[in-house]
């Protein structure tokens, strides 16, 4: 089977739910973050470990792609890195 992309969403409300985003190596990702809910400092995601960060309008989706060149674990979080969840890329 051919897998020419992979796409998560994240919701965002008061954490991140998953926590967790699961993706393959090697196979082009995007995870799309969306607002829910006003509560915690939220409103922007962002890590250094894979290079994004991207302003979180409520109830906005927006999306990310994500570099799945490298097998590993990596973290974004909140403005503020208050809030944290994790890509592991496997
Ligand atoms: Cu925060």
């Amino acid at each position: 089977m051919i897998e020419n992309k992979q796409s998560v969403t994240v919701t965002v409300a008061g954490s991140y739910q998953p926590a967790v985003v699961n993706l393959k190596q090697g196979v082009p990702a995007e995870v799309t973050f969306v607002r829910t809910s006003d509560q915690g400092c939220l409103d922007i995601v962002h890590s250094n470990e894979l290079a994004f960060e991207t302003a979180l309008p409520l109830n906005q989706p927006q999306t990310v792609t994500v570099p799945t060149d490298q097998v590993g674990d990596f973290e974004f979080s909140c403005g503020m890195d208050m809030f944290s969840g994790r890509v592991v890329i496997s």
